[in-house]
């Protein structure tokens, strides 16, 4: 008998749990869903915040011990299990790897989470157009910012790293797909878009895609 003792709080359409599917997938970690769906506001359900006093997905439980923020997640998991890795050895790689990361985590995803797009609404009375007219330029910023940053570096080559597979694109993945659902296009950032193709080539991301997790509709 097999005991899972992983599980995974997730949301089909949350990037942030995404990214924890598919790192889990490349390292070959198996883990039970936990469905939490944000539509519903499960997150904010008491007996969700027990476990994350956030009240944010997603959460991870390994070993009787929760985790949470996904980018802190990713880094336990590649010191916890270490192969193959999602931060590369070198240190100049690290940093850079860190910092695609956290242009994406730190400052495109919160502009654009669902709670700061309901607080447009409710708090400044924003509708639709305005809505995706503000999600869509902080995409915009976001991105050509990154195209930049990659292209003035130069490590970039089939992924954001070289040739390894890194926490780099596993954030940069459901970025896309997240842009990709508001209506924004990524085709002027060539070296981003092709990153995305390549990475969906790959089970690990493929598999993690919004649209074939259970709790999808
Ligand atoms: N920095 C956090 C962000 C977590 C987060 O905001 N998750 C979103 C889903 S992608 C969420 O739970 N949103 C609920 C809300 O905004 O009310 C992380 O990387 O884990």
């Amino acid at each position: 008998m097999i005991v899972l003792s992983r599980y995974l709080y997730t949301f089909f359409r949350s990037s942030t749990s995404f990214r924890l599917r598919i790192a889990l997938r490349y390292k070959g970690l198996d883990y039970e869903s936990h469905f939490v769906s944000l539509p519903r506001m499960e997150h904010q359900d008491a007996a969700y915040r027990v476990l994350n006093p956030q009240g944010l997905l997603p959460l991870l439980v390994d070993g009787g011990r929760s985790y949470i923020q996904s980018m802190s997640i990713i880094e336990y998991l590649d010191e916890a299990y270490p192969e193959p890795p999602l931060i590369p050895k070198e240190i100049n790689a690290r940093a850079y790897v860190r910092a695609v990361s956290q242009i994406i985590g730190c400052e495109m995803h919160p502009l654009n989470n669902v709670r700061v797009l309901k607080h447009l609404r409710i708090q400044f009375a924003a509708d639709d157009d305005a809505v995706q007219a503000w999600y869509a330029h902080w995409i915009a910023v976001g991105f050509s910012g990154l195209e930049d940053y990659l292209s003035s570096v130069g490590r970039h080559a089939t992924y954001c790293c070289g040739e390894q597979i890194t926490m780099a694109d596993v954030c940069l993945v459901p970025q896309v797909f997240n842009a990709q659902r508001f209506g924004c296009s990524i085709d002027q950032y060539k070296i981003l878009k092709g990153i995305f193709e390549r990475c969906m080539e790959l089970d690990a991301f493929q598999s993690a895609q919004p649209k074939l997790q259970a709790d999808a509709f």
